[in-house]
């Protein structure tokens, strides 16, 4: 009822964080490009294999070049939705539910996303492009929901045996065609491409690969980084297409990755490559994922902000100089100096810059040493948070509460405005 829905207002106004002014509506009407970068973790950046880099482009974007700005402690808070979490989570600063897929289960949901704000506020067109077939994760039915006008899917995109591979459409060539499709877009637009190659079992056609494969022993561990250089080409390529239309000048350009690649079922060989023991704690910090972003204007650099998925839709808002005060948003701006810089993971765990929680035990996140006197008021109140946070999350998306949530200036999506036939488009 709009009961229940008072004190989750109440909660996502007392954690609000306030704008920092100096990034406050820097971006103002400038189109965004969010790249999606399948099954990608953290720990490839500056990764040597063999004394090679295996992500030379996105190490170089890693170390200030295009004046991006990265992320080095950003996290996924992913469940069993994984890529949808992961869209579900940036677009609307909600959490994925603890079992499911809420794109399934939630897909006829009231939403009050990125992309319909953008557009009620400041008229941006918005576009997800994913060259899957449209049903996958129940996108065609929840994106309309979501508010998003155009969805290009598989049937917009040429894709044979030759140009596909694993699941479909290779990334390369996926970027080539969505170029075009990007420059009939109405601007500004918020696009979202979505990549696949990068994806379990990380296979690849021997002429794509430019990279040695690990020699763990474990296929998966030992594919991941082919593709992985792949990926990183064709994020290159992007960006060089992207320079070469015109349309790169002037974007805010945000690259992240979804969730990990390599799940705890391969720890061995990730103690070979990482050159450690995975203890909870290690795979607690594992999870990080990289958030890079270019801002036209503002300096590139490293970021060490603790934060998460939950909190790319207040930091974009608020770069467009939209306050998300009254929305509910369970994340918080990132470069807001109030910024809360305690990540939850789906099962309650955390990370913060001081402690992470997992598996019931507290650790020092600079050391890794366990915190025997972990009764702390402080500690006690980051659980309390987390747990808050997911619950409340978890009731928004259980009882469909946005259906209640009256903001000013905004429309309640309407699904039926929305059509993501090629015939339609
Ligand atoms: C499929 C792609 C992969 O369309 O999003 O989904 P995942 O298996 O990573 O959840
Ligand atoms: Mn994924």
């Amino acid at each position: 009822s709009s009961d229940d829905l008072t004190q989750i207002s109440n909660y996502t106004t007392s954690h609000y964080a306030e704008p920092n002014e100096k990034y406050f509506g820097i971006a103002e009407g400038k189109n965004i490009i969010k790249i999606h970068l399948e099954s990608f973790q953290t720990f490839l950046i500056d990764y040597k294999l063999n004394g090679e880099e295996v992500t030379p482009f996105l190490n170089k974007l890693a170390h200030g070049q295009e004046n991006m700005i990265y992320f080095d402690n950003f996290f996924h808070h992913t469940g069993q939705g994984k890529t949808s979490d992961a869209e579900l989570t940036t677009d609307n600063s909600l959490y994925g539910l603890p079992e499911g897929a809420a794109f399934m289960t939630k897909g006829l949901n009231t939403y009050q996303s990125l992309a319909e704000i953008l557009d009620q506020n400041k008229d941006y067109t918005s576009a997800v492009f994913h060259a899957d077939e449209k049903t996958f994760w129940n996108r065609n039915q929840i994106y309309k929901r979501i508010g998003y006008d155009y969805f290009f899917h598989d049937k917009f995109y040429d894709v044979t045996e030759e140009n596909s591979e694993n699941l479909g459409l290779k990334d390369k060539e996926f970027f080539e065609q969505s170029v075009p499709l990007l420059q009939q877009l109405e601007q500004p637009f918020y696009a979202h491409l979505m990549t696949m190659t990068h994806h379990y079992p990380f296979t690849l056609d021997e002429e794509d690969a430019t990279i040695a494969k690990a020699t763990t022993g474990d296929n998966t561990v030992d594919n991941y980084f082919q593709t992985a250089r792949y990926l990183d080409e064709a994020v290159e390529q992007l960006f060089n297409d992207l320079k070469a239309s015109g349309l790169y000048e002037d974007t805010v350009v945000v690259i992240y990755g979804d969730h990990n690649g390599i799940s705890t079922n391969h720890n061995r060989a990730m103690e070979e490559i990482l050159g450690k023991e995975i203890t909870p704690f290690q795979n607690a910090q594992n999870q990080r994922v990289p958030l890079l972003m270019h801002i036209p204007g503002v300096e590139g650099g490293v970021n060490h902000t603790y934060g998460g998925q939950i909190d790319l839709m207040p930091t974009l808002l608020h770069l467009q100089g939209i306050d998300n005060r009254k929305l509910i948003n369970f994340g918080t701006d990132l470069f807001s100096e109030e910024h809360d810089q305690t990540v939850a993971f789906r099962d309650g765990g955390f990370v913060s810059p001081k402690y992470t929680f997992v598996n019931d035990k507290v650790y020092d996140t600079q050391t890794g040493e366990v915190i025997e006197k972990d009764d702390t008021e402080e500690i006690q109140k980051l659980k309390r948070n987390v747990i808050q946070q997911l619950q409340l999350s978890d009731e928004v998306l259980y009882k469909d509460l946005l259906r209640f949530h009256d903001l000013e200036n905004f429309k309640k999506v309407d699904p039926s405005d929305y059509e993501y036939t090629v015939e339609a488009f």
